[in-house]
């Protein structure tokens, strides 16, 4: 046998039967939305596997799907065999290659920008359409699978290749990248890209949805502290700048980062400057600091964490421009860059772990 027909053998192997490949599709693109999604929270380098399995799902399903485009594309060439659920099956179709085609454009280091979208805003657009018209063209066109569909020998064999193919895929593309030197060749285990520079100007100004609040005069800005602290107090934005130093990594989930010299004063200080915190009910302690802007966007930081964060005032040692917060914004290290609250206006101990942050910071800025 030829290398080619050999080859040809044992991709044919590979391939699992068609309701496996279409129930893998289902499960494999709802696996990719929960990761994508989740990826977003993490911003610790430990948090690497979750971002290499997105990888090589991304990449399995690029096979699973050019078998079942092998199997199906009659039924989309042929107008005698369109029905109406055949628009559903395109559409679907379009939105996966968006996310594949996105996704893979995007390790390769191209960004176009779309207004404030990046590519990576738009990969995450595809997907989070892909996933409802998956489950909907599923519902139309798949069977329900039977046993012989997953026998399990093969099945866990077919699988562990798939994924470790993906990985694969993507540690050559890294190599590819790193020789040809492309903007892909530096990013960071979450797939962001650096900006380099000090300072307001070497970072772009990034608000989510429509948080875009005129600029604070500071004379009128007050900074509330309370909730469960001794005593609540207001401060100015002169009194905030409080000398503290440090330098900590802004990883934005639109596909950026960037390392800068940030001044301000330390949130356990500030605490302490409310009197420190208070005991409230025994077993509802202080257990979190929640940070609001004055656009009502916020975020939670349980105290520990919190007490080490920084409400910076400076950056690369000039004043915060407005865009990037001023007075005062949210400086958490090992976080991902929307919970660095922007514009903070009040720094609140509280005892419960605050749910509606999510859906605040998603909707915050609409009137
Ligand atoms: N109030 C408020 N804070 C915010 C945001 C926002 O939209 N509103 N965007 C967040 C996001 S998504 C990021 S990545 C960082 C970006 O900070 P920068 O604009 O200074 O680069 O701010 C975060 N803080
Ligand atoms: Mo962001």
């Amino acid at each position: 046998m030829s290398v080619r027909s050999r080859l040809g053998a044992a991709l044919d192997r590979l391939e699992p039967p068609p309701r496996a490949v279409d129930w893998s599709l289902l499960a494999f693109v709802s696996a990719e939305v929960v990761t994508g999604l989740v990826s977003f929270t993490v911003g610790v380098p430990a948090g690497w596997p979750l971002f290499w399995l997105h990888r090589a799902l991304g990449l399995a399903i690029v096979a699973l799907l050019a078998w079942k485009l092998a199997r199906v594309r009659h039924r989309l060439t042929d107008p005698t065999l369109w029905r109406r659920s055949t628009a559903l099956s395109v559409l679907t179709l379009v939105a996966a290659l968006g996310a594949l085609s996105t996704g893979i454009v995007w390790v390769f280091g191209l960004d176009v920008r779309i207004s404030y979208w990046t590519l990576l805003s738009v990969h995450v657009g595809f997907g989070l359409v892909l996933l409802p018209l998956v489950v909907a063209h599923a519902s139309t066109r798949f069977r329900l699978p039977r046993r012989v569909d997953f026998e399990r020998r093969r099945t866990a064999l077919r699988y562990t290749v798939l994924l470790g193919a993906g990985a694969a895929t993507y540690r050559l593309q890294q190599g590819i990248n790193d020789l040809l030197g492309t903007a892909g060749s530096d990013r960071r285990f979450t797939g962001s890209q650096p900006r380099e520079g000090e300072g307001n100007g070497s970072f772009p100004i990034t608000s989510w949805v429509a948080d875009d609040p005129d600029p604070i005069d500071r004379d009128d800005y007050r900074l509330r502290v309370d909730g469960l602290v001794s005593d609540p107090i207001e401060l100015t934005a002169d009194e905030l700048a409080a000398g503290h130093e440090t330098e900590a990594l802004l990883d934005c989930t639109s596909g950026w980062y960037t390392v800068q010299e940030w001044g301000g004063i330390r949130v356990g200080d500030l605490l302490d400057a409310a009197g420190g915190t208070a005991a409230g009910d025994p077993d509802r302690g202080p257990a979190y600091v929640r940070f609001t802007s004055v656009t009502g966007y916020r975020w939670s930081l349980p105290l520990d964490e919190a007490e080490d964060a920084l409400l910076a005032t400076h950056v690369g040692g000039d004043r915060l421009s407005h865009g990037h917060g001023a007075p005062a914004r949210l400086v958490a290290p090992g976080r991902r860059g929307f919970q660095w609250v922007k514009w903070v206006t009040r720094v609140e101990v509280r005892s419960e772990y605050d749910v509606g942050q999510w859906v605040v910071t998603l909707i915050s800025g609409f009137d």
